[in-house]
Parts: C-alpha cells; structure tokens; sequence
C-alpha cells in the first residue's frame, strides 16, 4: 500500500504539468476597460487586459465582429498599431514546451502587400530563448503551434505586428504547455509497474 500511494505521488506532478497552462488570460476574455461594441483600443501601458504587457503603439480588444474568433480577441493593429502584446511565464530551465495560438485576421483595409505579403496581417512571436516565427493572419482562421526549449525561469513571450494601420493579424487562445519526456512516460509506466506488482502481491496474500 505504501508503494502504491508513492506510485501516485510520483505521477500526479506529470499528469499536472502537461495540463497546466502556463499564460494567464490567453483567452483574453479577463478585461477590465468595461463594456464596449466591436472593438475598443488598449494604448501601450494600459493594464486592462489582466496579464498582458500592451507595447508598441495600441492593439484592439474586438468582440463580435472584425474578424473575432472566440469571444474577445485581438486585433494586432489597434486604433492605429502597431501593437505588442507580451508577458512573462514561469518556466523550467531545460524543459520543452508547445506553444499554440489561433491566428486569423481583420480583412478590412490595410491591405498593402510587402514582398508578397500582406505585412499589415504580420504577426512576429518571440520567445525570450531565442525562438522566433512569423506569421500572416487570413480570413482562414489557423490553429498555429511552436515548440521551444526554455533556458531560463522566466520565459518573456511577446507577439508583435510589423506595420501602422487599423486592421491586422487577429490572435486569441494562446497557450503554453510542458511536453512530457520520454524519461517522463518512463516514469509513469515504472509507477505503473509498482502499482500492479502491489496488487497482484495483495491478490496472493489473499488466495
Ligand atoms: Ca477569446
């Protein structure tokens, strides 16, 4: 019985881990800038988007329209972008994690095209490890996902558009989550293993 319960103990943290969201307010549906129609604009420094640091110029919070894709969400252009939306995260030093995200965008104007690329629809992510991508919101909304390595006990996680104007890469959803090891799942299955040598010795005491 006392192996059993250490068997449990040893894999609860696992199971935790890899279901634990590591950013707050990913959803962006915790704002605190009161009620508004369709969009309102959060300038660089305001803190009414709990758990986001808001940079650059201004991003917008829409709802309902603009190219919404879950309740709030944000337009990474404001009134106008460029826009930053970024915020630190409690990490393990060495430990992998998926970061994902819905990308769409607001298809409304601003359609200037860079190199091919609709630049006002840009969205760049960074993580403070070094990791960076780049992404070009549609009208097609994505669900988009990175992997990265933390090197450090805090991550920085920052999103960024690249370009002025009102209508631009839309995000909502973001999430960051421990990808367990392999030595993880060896673990656990080790912790299964005490688990059924335990229960088959109980069965054989009682036969
Ligand atoms: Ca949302």
């Amino acid at each position: 019985m006392r192996k059993l319960i250490l068997a449990a103990a040893l894999a609860t943290p696992f199971f935790a881990s890899a279901a634990t969201n590591l950013v707050t307010n990913g959803s962006f549906e915790a704002f605190t800038g009161g009620s508004f129609s369709g969009f309102t604009t959060v300038s660089a420094g305001q803190t009414t988007l709990t758990g986001w640091t808001v940079g650059g110029a201004s991003v917008d919070v829409i709802n309902g329209n603009y190219g919404a894709i879950s309740g709030n969400s944000i337009d990474m252009l404001g009134t106008p972008g460029p826009g930053s939306l970024s915020q630190s995260l409690n990490t393990i030093a060495g430990q992998t994690y998926t970061l994902t995200f819905d990308l769409g965008a607001n298809t409304g104007s601003d359609n200037s095209v860079t190199g091919g690329n609709l630049i006002s629809k840009q969205l760049n992510v960074s993580l403070s490890n070094g990791t960076a991508a780049t992404y070009y919101g549609n009208s097609t909304k994505a669900t988009e996902s990175i992997s990265f390595t933390a090197n450090s006990a805090l991550t920085q996680l920052t999103f960024t558009s690249a370009a002025s104007g009102y209508s631009g890469a839309v995000l909502d959803n973001v999430a960051v989550a421990a990808v367990p090891e392999p030595e993880t799942y060896a673990m656990l299955l080790a912790g299964l293993g005490l688990i059924g040598a335990a229960v088959k010795r109980r069965k054989a005491k009682q036969a």
